[in-house]
């Protein structure tokens, strides 16, 4: 996901150039705005962190870019290629040590294994949005 932050500050674009020039293929993409109660449901796994309710209000902010992405390794390669989640120890030239704001308006998300990435991309994408 391109998260709330990124997109209101203009970097749907610089990041999508990375996330390609990176070897990703795009196997599913929308522009969509969660409601709260979504972004409470994709974000449920946090549900007991003391940051929740900020991060479901922050997600719900404004609109996001969802994506399914592709390529070996993908989940290890999207993680070092947006960097740690805050964004002040992300490495330079990481996504988020270049777009993000804080760790919460942290610019990206990425699936955290194969088996969220597969949980995630049916909470946005139906059989036929998915190539
Ligand atoms: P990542 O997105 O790098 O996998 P997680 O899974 O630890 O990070 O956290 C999920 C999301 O919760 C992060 N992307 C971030 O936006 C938010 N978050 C994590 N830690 C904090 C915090 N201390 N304060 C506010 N938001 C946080």
């Amino acid at each position: 996901m391109i998260k709330p932050d990124a997109v209101a500050n203009g970097h749907i674009g610089a990041i999508l150039d990375q996330i390609i020039k990176a070897g990703f293929k795009i196997n599913a993409m929308k522009y969509i705005a969660l409601t709260e109660q979504t972004a409470g449901k994709f974000y449920e796994v946090h549900k007991e962190r003391p940051f929740y309710g900020e991060l479901v209000r922050f997600m719900s902010s404004g609109p996001i870019v969802a994506a399914i992405l592709e390529k070996d390794n993908a989940v290890e390669d999207f993680r070092k290629l947006i960097g740690a989640t805050d964004p002040s120890k992300a490495e330079p030239g990481t996504i988020r040590q270049l777009f993000a704001e804080s760790i919460g308006a942290n610019a990206v998300h990425g699936s955290d294994s194969d088996e969220n990435a597969q949980i995630e991309g049916s909470f946005f994408f139906s059989a036929l949005e998915k190539f």
